[in-house]
């Protein structure tokens, strides 16, 4: 299909052009620009933007994608990190008055686009039983008031602590800290939904879940397989990065069931080329694998690997590697041996010559990287398909050598330092020794609960207590119908938050709005300015300042709220020196460099000028603290998707003008959609198999078989039909408005991820 057969729709407000073959270019630097004045005003965003990702600045609150080490750019931003910036820098605000006119049941008729349009939250608001509306209260009353419900609990296991990804280290570490003092693992994190498929996977597989390669890495790879993942959109300062590499002789091959347009080409809007001319194309090849193929695809290129080394020995494969360093491999290729190349293309939809010619560009290539992100971790068998891409690795020997490893891409800007920091639900032994060690605190050692299984807890009535440091837990997790029911059956839920979201309008039987400092904004505590530190993708650890003037004079920073929080629960002669910390956060660094591997000096070592590269054993000795002191060959069963007859199998994906549930407007610029959210991108023949034509209205039902074989639905209405160039028989649509379709007991094996890149629907006409 080609752009060619786009159309308009012209009736109502939808409109749809041919989709963009490039990224980024004159119209994302309008795009930045426009929105950044129209939130901030002209002299707020030249302040901000002067300061976005410089070394004397404050980290970006969009990706996690690194800053370049050493020769930052005069502007180290993209786009869409000027689109986060201006949504948390916005002087619009949300005041008292605010909550005063619109009741809550009022609030829950408006979209997410407009509730965070309205700007930023400026004062701590309770929702009390019964009330129709959020009064105002002061901050020692809501400390207080979350204090009494926790004691109130019959166990400290009763309460559910949410952690989106941009809360900084020094929150974070002082947040786990109050909850495992109070006595409960429960942390469900973003991560959760997110690279959770990726920890498990790599952690078995090579004994760390982070990510082995840097920008220098990647700028001298041979060999770049980006699969599952849409950096013009969601990562976009990585297509200069992979522009480099290419200019340094990298192949890239796209493996991605959309022709996404980062991919196909980039224009640097920082480059005179980028800003004339018709950019660069990233991708040498193109991919277009079926919906949940790339199991199939990485394990047919390690048969196809294995043959070709069986006809020229010594060719392929790194026997020395292999010898010295993994366990397994013998029972790895006997199983890849015998898959089925025909399965393969079934499964992948590509032809064997695709995959031929990608398995020649891996046999060719001395430094191979595969990066990966949402497409690959939110399949049933994600943890699966990562462990094959690690498999092919290994066979070359590509972990621990330059210009080679694994890079998964990182979604929120502080996810990976958050769990660095011990928000997991399931921290080793030597962790919670360690702060056991340092604060006289007795860890629990059971297993808590994570966000899917925090919404079974709410459900059924085994925790009552929500609080969530950032995010919008209630949209971004799966089966909304049935998360919002278990949130209010709550009876307290907190959201400490920058922007007004559903969360705030879904709520147990009282409800706090706790308003805090952004990562852009000011922070001053009693012994002066404060900095705050994040990890990125890279596992590099910096310092960020935020430079703006906060918008209001009641917002308090992460660190004070948890601190508040905690003297409220323990008292003023606890164990640990709550008031102190927030005093000074040099303090909390102290206490993280006497508690973490890596971090020893930490004050001194993240005020270098580009703050410090944290260990991995992998990547710098090729050590592999796994169970078998090697890296670990898997063998998996192959998993695939076929979609079911006059069925279709759907992935919820992001558009260029949002930040997960936070909607920044509603065009997709680079797949062509403008002013409307609610379409179904679709192939042509799928259109012509329901007999419909573009434009048309549909609902979308949801269908999944239940453990007793019964199948339920769910659904999601009023979808535009828009013709694509998808697979066949597969859709796409956004999240967070086909969250409904998800369902809850849908999760990836071992990583228990929802499983949000394919969901088996059919669609019906509307009436
Ligand atoms: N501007 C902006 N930046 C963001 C975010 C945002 O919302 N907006 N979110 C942040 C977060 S938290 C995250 S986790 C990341 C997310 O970054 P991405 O993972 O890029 O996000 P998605 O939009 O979910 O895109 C998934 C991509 O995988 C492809 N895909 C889907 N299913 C499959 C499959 O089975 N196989 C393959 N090979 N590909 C598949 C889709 O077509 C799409 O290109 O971005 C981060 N950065
Ligand atoms: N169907 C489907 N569902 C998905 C996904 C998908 O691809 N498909 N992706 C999943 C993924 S990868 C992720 S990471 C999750 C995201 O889940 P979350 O992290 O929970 O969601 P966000 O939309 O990023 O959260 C936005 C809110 O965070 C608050 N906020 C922003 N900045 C700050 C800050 O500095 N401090 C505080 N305290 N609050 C702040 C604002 O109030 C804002 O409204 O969603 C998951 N859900
Ligand atoms: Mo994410």
């Amino acid at each position: 299909m080609t752009s060619s057969d786009k159309f308009t729709f012209d009736e109502d407000d939808v409109v749809v052009t041919p989709e963009k073959t490039y990224a980024a270019g004159i119209p994302a630097v309008l795009v930045s620009l426009r929105r950044g004045v129209e939130q901030m005003g002209p002299v707020r965003t030249a302040r901000a933007l002067l300061k976005l990702n410089q070394r004397e600045g404050f980290d970006c609150p969009g990706c996690a994608w690194p800053e370049t080490p050493g020769h930052r750019k005069h502007a180290e931003f993209c786009e869409n990190g000027v689109k986060a910036v201006a949504e948390e820098a916005t002087t619009r605000t949300i005041t008292p008055e605010f909550f005063a006119r619109h009741s809550v049941a009022e609030l829950l008729g408006k979209t997410e686009y407009w509730l965070g349009q309205q700007g930023r939250l400026t004062h701590p608001m309770v929702l009390s039983p019964g009330a129709t509306h959020y009064e105002p209260l002061g901050w020692d009353a809501a400390f207080a008031l979350i204090a009494g419900e926790l004691r109130a609990l019959g166990s400290p296991h009763e309460a559910v602590f949410y952690t989106s990804g941009r809360t900084s280290n020094e929150a974070a570490f002082l947040y786990q800290l109050m909850i495992r003092a109070f006595g409960t693992n429960n942390m469900p994190d973003c991560s959760n939904m997110c690279h959770e498929s990726t920890g498990s996977a790599l952690s078995e597989s090579i004994g760390i879940g982070k990510g082995s390669v840097s920008v220098f890495d990647i700028e001298s790879a041979d060999l770049i397989l980006i699969a599952g993942q849409n950096p013009g959109t969601n990562h976009p300062r990585m297509l200069s990065t992979l522009e480099s590499a290419k200019a340094n002789g990298a192949r890239v091959i796209a493996i991605n069931p959309l022709p996404e347009a980062g991919l196909m080409r980039f224009k640097d809007p920082q480059k005179v080329h980028g800003v004339i001319g018709d950019g660069i194309a990233i991708a040498d090849e193109f991919l277009q694998i079926r919906l949940g193929g790339d199991q199939a695809l990485f394990q047919g290129l390690g048969r196809l690997l294995l043959e070709e080394e069986d006809r020229n020995p010594g060719t392929v494969i790194d026997r020395e590697f292999i010898d010295r360093h993994t366990a397994g491999f013998e029972e790895y290729a006997a199983h890849i041996r015998k898959v089925d190349l025909g399965t393969v293309a079934q499964a992948t939809g590509l032809s064997p010559d695709q995959i031929r010619r990608t398995a020649d560009a891996l046999i060719a290539s001395k430094k191979t990287i595969i990066c990966w992100a949402m497409g690959l971790t939110q399949h049933t068998h994600g943890v699966a398909t990562i462990q094959d891409a690690v498999n092919l690795l290994l066979l070359q020997g590509m972990i621990g050598k330059p210009g080679a490893g694994v890079c998964p891409v990182r979604g929120h800007s502080n996810v990976q330092g958050d769990r660095t920091m011990g928000i997991w639900e399931k921290m080793p032994e030597s962790f919670l020794a360690a702060l056991d060690a340092e604060f006289g605190i007795t860890s629990p050692r059971e297993d808590g609960f994570d966000a899917v299984d925090s919404i079974r807890a709410m459900r059924d009535g085994k925790a009552s207590v929500f609080v969530g440091m950032g995010g919008n837990f209630v949209s971004a997790t799966p089966d909304t119908e049935v998360t919002e029911a278990a949130m209010r059956r709550c009876t307290l839920t907190v959201q400490v938050s920058t922007k007004l979201n559903r969360s705030h309008l879904v709520t147990g039987e009282t409800a706090l709005i706790l308003p805090s400092l952004g990562r852009t904004d000011r922070d001053v505590q009693s012994s002066g300015k404060q900095k705050v530190s994040v990890e990125d993708s890279m596992s590099v650890v910096h310092l960020s300042r935020g430079n703006l003037q906060p918008t209001s004079e009641h917002l308090r920073s992460e660190v004070a709220i948890v601190c508040g929080i905690a003297t409220a629960l323990f008292g003023t002669d606890h164990a640990v020196p709550w008031q102190e910390y927030t005093a000074d956060y040099d303090r909390i660094r102290d206490s993280i460099a006497r508690v973490i591997p890596g971090f020893e000096d930490f004050n001194r070592k993240v005020r270098q000028p580009d703050g410090f590269a944290l260990p991995h054993p992998p990547r710098d000795e090729r050590r592999f603290d796994t169970s078998t002191g090697k890296a670990n060959f898997t063998v998996n069963e192959l998993s695939w998707l076929p979609v079911p007859e006059g069925r279709l199998m759907l992935q919820t994906m992001r558009s260029h003008d949002q930040y997960n549930t936070t909607i920044y407007g509603l065009d997709d610029r680079y797949r062509g959609v403008k002013g409307g959210r609610r379409v179904l991108f679709i192939h042509p023949d799928d259109i012509a198999a329901f007999s419909g034509t573009a434009g048309d209205r549909v609902d979308l039902v949801s269908e999944w078989t239940d453990v007793e074989g019964k199948v339920q639905e769910r659904r999601a209405e009023d979808f535009r039909l828009v013709p694509y160039p998808t697979p066949v028989g597969n859709v796409a649509a956004y999240y967070p408005e086909t969250n409904p379709l998800v369902p809850l007991d849908h999760v990836a094996r071992k990583s228990n991820t929802p499983v949000s890149k394919a969901i088996t629907i059919r669609i019906e006409r509307r009436p």
